[in-house]
Order: structure tokens, then sequence, then C-alpha cells
């Protein structure tokens, strides 16, 4: 019932067991010599286009940015095939010409394994696609690519629809729900929590932000004009505060102001940074425990641009804090695509939302079947 993303209900049961042994856990206690290096690393190496903003040219930003366009002429589904339109000039193109030829041959399997390879698939998908086409093609006795374009496609739908999946997202629940948005740098978080924050206000849902991205300089500012701007309070301390502090008073705001979202916004790190990764789970652990497991969900934001590099990122993510669901952005800004399907098939991990522009419409729940639609259906 209180399943916005999660992939699987009955890990709650365990995480309530193993929460326990970390009441005592000082939430405010000092950061160690060796995570402020990590940080200072994080801070050189991270590519932030916000990192010297100042607070007018952050401002600016927010106003600027379309969130609330007031756009619906296009329609959610226009929407989506202009944000796939790299995608489907590429890598749909490849394949619909490859499903052109005249014969089913080794020529045909060689080129579309490369095409989906390149496409971001991923090696083991791409496997499993080929082999799966070839079966096909002698069970069904198929001697057409046309037809075999057919069942390709009917494929893909099959990897996308995963069955331990509510879809779409949950719109309706009771008490507080707290997400914990997490991710690498400049991934889309703070962008997809105003979205986000958006969408369930015009849901009718009671929502509050927390800073809790006290790391980079500008992030906290970046979010209060974001909450200004949507009218939705923020919890914040000083930059450089404790993140699981943040968390733990925007959980005890959230549950005396009657709220029923806390989304929680988290500074982008490497998921190569361990010390980093220790201070996202504390924020997990906390937030756990003061607001109960079960109400609890994380969201990783992946850069789809980013390829195969955002694979490695989810699995670490993973790992770490037990992702309940993906929210795959900047779709529109890549010709490979494929990704969805990697994330879905080679990790396992509910792609719940996909983001194929700025605008706030442009934050989709993610439908297998109007993606694959959108994808292979011409104009
Ligand atoms: N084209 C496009 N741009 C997007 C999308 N989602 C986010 N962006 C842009 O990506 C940039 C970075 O987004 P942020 O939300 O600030 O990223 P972040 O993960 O919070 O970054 P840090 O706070 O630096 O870790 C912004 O310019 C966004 O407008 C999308 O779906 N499509
Ligand atoms: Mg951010």
């Amino acid at each position: 019932m209180f399943n916005i993303f999660k992939k699987n209900k009955d890990k709650d049961e365990e995480k309530n067991d193993n929460i326990n042994e970390d009441k005592n856990e000082d939430i405010n206690s000092e950061d160690s010599d060796e995570n402020k290096n990590e940080e200072e690393k994080n801070k050189n190496s991270g590519e932030e286009e916000n990192q010297d903003m100042t607070e007018e040219e952050v401002e600016a930003d927010v106003e600027s940015a379309d969130i609330l366009e007031d756009d619906s002429s296009k329609g959610f589904f226009g929407r989506l095939k202009a944000g796939l339109s790299k995608t489907r000039n590429n890598f749909v193109s490849k394949i619909s010409s490859i499903f052109s030829r005249t014969n089913i041959d080794d020529d045909l399997y060689e080129e579309l394994e490369e095409t989906l390879i390149q496409a971001d698939v991923g090696v083991r998908t791409t496997m499993e696609l080929i082999d799966k086409m070839k079966a096909e093609v002698e069970e069904k006795e198929i001697t057409e690519p046309e037809e075999l374009y057919k069942s390709f496609q009917a494929e893909i739908k099959r990897i996308l629809i995963a069955d331990d999946e509510e879809l779409p997202l949950a719109t309706d629940w009771e008490g507080l729900k707290v997400l914990m948005v997490v991710g690498v740098n400049g991934a889309g978080k703070t962008t997809t929590i105003a979205k986000l924050a958006n969408r369930y206000q015009d849901n009718g849902k009671k929502v509050l932000l927390a800073a809790g991205d006290t790391f980079r300089a500008g992030a906290i500012d970046q979010l209060k004009v974001w909450g200004n701007r949507l009218g939705v309070d923020v919890i914040a301390q000083s930059e450089g505060a404790d993140a699981a502090a943040v968390a733990y008073d925007a959980v005890q705001a959230a549950k005396s102001r009657d709220v029923d979202l806390l989304i929680i916004d988290t500074a982008g790190r490497l998921h190569t940074q361990k010390n980093l990764m220790d201070e996202l789970q504390k924020v997990r652990r906390v937030v756990g425990r003061e607001a109960g497991e079960e109400r609890v969900e994380t969201l990783l934001v992946l850069d789809a641009t980013t390829g195969q590099n955002a694979l490695n990122q989810a699995d670490l993510f993973n790992k770490s804090v037990d992702v309940d669901g993906v929210a795959l952005t900047k779709l529109d800004g890549t010709a490979r695509g494929g990704i969805v399907i990697a994330v879905r098939n080679e990790l396992g991990l509910p792609v719940r939302l996909i983001g194929v522009g700025e605008a706030a419409d442009d934050l989709q729940d993610f439908k297998p079947e109007d993606f694959v639609e959108a994808l292979f259906t011409d104009e």
C-alpha cells in the first residue's frame, strides 16, 4: 500500500530487525578526516555546473527552468516520442533497416548484435535477445525479417515488464512516506525532486523537502528556491551540516506537520567513494529509524547519457542503500536509449520514472508498453 517505487515488500521485515542495532548512533557525530579528504576529492572531481553560482544565479537558474510550464499540447505520449527522438533516429532506425533486409542470416544477427551493444542495451541482454531471435526463427519457422522484427519488439517489451512491479506509481497512501533521492553528481536528483514535488502536490499531497545536500555550495539555496517556487516547505541547516541531522529534523517536522510525502535531497557522490557511501547509509538508517522502515523508499537517479557507467553506479548504490526504483533522466539527450533495457535486465532494478526533457511533464512514469510503442512506431 505504501509502495511508490518499491521492488520487494518482504525486504522491510528483514530491515526492521537490523535497524534496532543502530538505535544508539549519534547522528551528529563528526566526520572523520578521511571522510573530509574524500569529500574534497569529490568536490574537485565533480563536474558541477552549480558549484560556483551566486545566490542570484541559482535563483535565476531555477526560475528559468520550465518545469512548471503548462504545455500539454503534445500530450504525454507526444512528449515521450519527442524525448526519445535521438534514440529513434539512431538506434531504432538502424534496427529497422536491419529487419528490412531480405533474408534472415548471420549478417543480420551480427549487425543486430553490434547495434544493440552500441545502444547500451548491455552485452548479456544483447546475447539473450539474439539467442531468443534464433530460437523464435526455428520454433515458429519464421522466414521474413519483418515478422522477426515483431518478435523482437515483443521480446523487448517482455524484458521491460517486470512482474514484481506495481504499476503505475502509487498516489494513494495513508500517513507519511519518505523518499530518499540518491545518485552521482549532476544526475538530475534535484530537478527530479522538484518535478515529483510538483506532481504530488497537484495530486493533493502535502509535500515537504529536506535539503540533505549539505555538501555542494549552493545546493541548499537551489532547493529553497525550488521550494519557494512550488510553495513547498524546505527543511535545511547550513552548508557543511551533517546530512543525517538534516534528515532527522526533516522527519520530525514531517511527522508534526502531517506531511504525506517527505522528499530528501542528497549530495551527489561517486559510487566509488566509500566514505560518502557510508554517509548515505547513515542517512538511510536514521530516516528508517525515525519514520519507520516501511515508510521509506530510495530512488536512484541515473543519467542515461552516462551509458554503461550508469550501470556500475546503480550496482554499487544498490549494494549500499538498497535501491527501490530508478529514475533514468536525460533520455532526450542520448541516442542510446537501450540503457533502459540494460538497467531492467542486467541489474534487475525497476525503472519507475524516465526523464525525457526539462519540463514537469517530461518526468514520466515508465510504462513499458508506451515506451516500446514510442520507440518503434513511425510518425
Ligand atoms: N535534458 C534533460 N535535462 C535534465 C533532465 N533531468 C535533469 N536535467 C538537467 O540536468 C542538470 C542537473 O540536474 P540537477 O537536478 O541539478 O542534478 P543533481 O543530481 O541534483 O546534481 P548535484 O546536486 O550537483 O549532485 C540540470 O540542468 C537539469 O535541468 C532530463 O530528463 N532531460
Ligand atoms: Mg542536486
